[in-house]
């Protein structure tokens, strides 16, 4: 198995031979992979190729790949093609140049890889990892926030360290991911391999990590265009999957119901009922329609037909008076403990509690799953 290192660099040149020198040593007794390192430098103008090509020389599995500076991800994606295409890589690995990441670790994350791991995150937050101590309390609350967003946002929560740039993983999920990837030029390319790898059916491991602040040079990161970056690829991929898919006909089935509800009510009193009756005729009415939309439409691929209809129909019945209740229970609640001006603020909370009721019910109950 032909495991390869890509290294990127853009002026490492004080770090960069301690790096290999150092992977080199703790990769030497090793004898189930043959392992190779690729630095892909972007020409940097502090001369890390320089140093690097006769590094190169005096050891054959160094390899240099230069080429001009477009971002960290453009790099990477010309790192994996060259180890792939020119390597024969089976196994793809990728390190920071500026010892950030703790080159003595690497074994680990092969042991993962042995042990059924298909791609290996080092995790910085994760127990018997860190980040610096010494950091500003700003620059600790930024990387845990932003890194949690991601988490969370994509909604893959078991991985808790989708920033970093310390991995080892099967070629497999790169090829899986390839003509997707060419998008993402700077550091969100990251973010973006681990997440399709998961969407392929990767199975993650996680190695603990000690982040160490950099001791030459500085960071190329550009942190106003990365939130951006980051912030557009969770939106999109999450947000905007959700809206477009089952939570966004919900809530369009949702307001027709509204609609239904209000006009139903105006039409009763016209004809002279008690507004209290008016306003039950069009909640019935409200409740019609989104049973029959939301089975014809928003949770058609797990549609009821035939005479089960009757008893999800009920079902659906007792779900949406359990909206109400939650609805009209935040309502009273927050009357009791916020006085009776507050009302209109805990209706929309309640509202909202209310539609996450609905939303989870019709999810996990009349639309379940088979
Ligand atoms: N080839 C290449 N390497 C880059 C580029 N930007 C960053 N790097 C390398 O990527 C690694 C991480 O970058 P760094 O600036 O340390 O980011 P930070 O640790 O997040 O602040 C380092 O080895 C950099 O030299 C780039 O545009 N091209
Ligand atoms: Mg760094």
């Amino acid at each position: 198995m032909n495991v390869v290192v890509i290294i990127p660099t853009y002026n490492e040149r004080d770090t960069i031979v301690e790096l290999l020198d150092s992977l080199r040593e703790v990769t030497a007794s090793n004898k189930r992979y043959t392992i190779s390192f690729l630095v892909v430098d972007d020409t940097s103008p502090d001369g890390t190729a320089t140093l690097v090509s006769g590094y190169a020389k005096r050891h054959k599995n160094v390899f240099l790949l230069s080429g001009k500076k477009e971002g960290l991800g453009k790099a990477l994606l010309r790192g994996m093609h060259y180890a792939i295409e020119k390597l024969h890589a089976n196994i793809i690995a990728q390190i920071d140049a500026d010892l950030s990441h703790d080159p003595k670790v690497f074994p680990k994350f092969l042991d993962k890889l042995n042990k059924g791991a298909d791609f290996v995150v080092g995790s910085r937050y994760i127990p018997g990892g860190s980040i610096p101590d010494n950091w500003a309390p700003y620059r600790k609350v930024y990387s845990v926030v932003g890194n949690s967003f991601v988490r969370f946002g994509l909604g893959f929560p078991q991985v808790h360290d989708w920033t970093g740039g310390y991995r080892v993983f099967a070629k497999k999920y790169f090829d899986l991911a390839n003509d997707e990837l060419s998008k993402y030029r700077g550091y969100v390319f990251q973010i973006a391999l681990l997440h399709k790898s998961i969407l392929n059916g990767a199975n993650v491991g996680e190695v603990p990590i000690h982040f160490t602040d950099r001791r030459f040079g500085h960071s190329k990161i550009a942190p106003a265009e990365y939130i951006r970056n980051v912030f557009e690829y969770v939106i999109t991929k999450r947000f905007y999957s959700l809206v477009a898919g089952t939570f966004g006909k919900f809530a369009v089935v949702g307001t027709v119901g509204f609609i239904i509800n209000t006009i139903a009510l105006e039409v009763f009193v016209g004809l002279g009922f008690h507004p209290a009756t008016a306003s039950a005729f069009g909640a019935e009415l409200a409740i019609v329609s989104n049973f029959l939309f939301n089975n014809s439409w928003t949770f058609r691929h797990r549609k009821i037909t035939g005479l089960k209809r009757i008893g999800k129909f009920f079902q659906f019945n007792m779900t949406s008076l359990g909206a109400l209740l939650i609805q009209s229970g935040t309502v009273a609640f927050g009357v009791w403990v916020a006085g009776r001006d507050s009302y209109r603020y805990y209706y929309v909370i309640g509202v909202g509690l209310g539609l996450l009721w609905n939303y989870t019910m019709y999810k996990k109950v009349i639309w379940k799953k088979q």
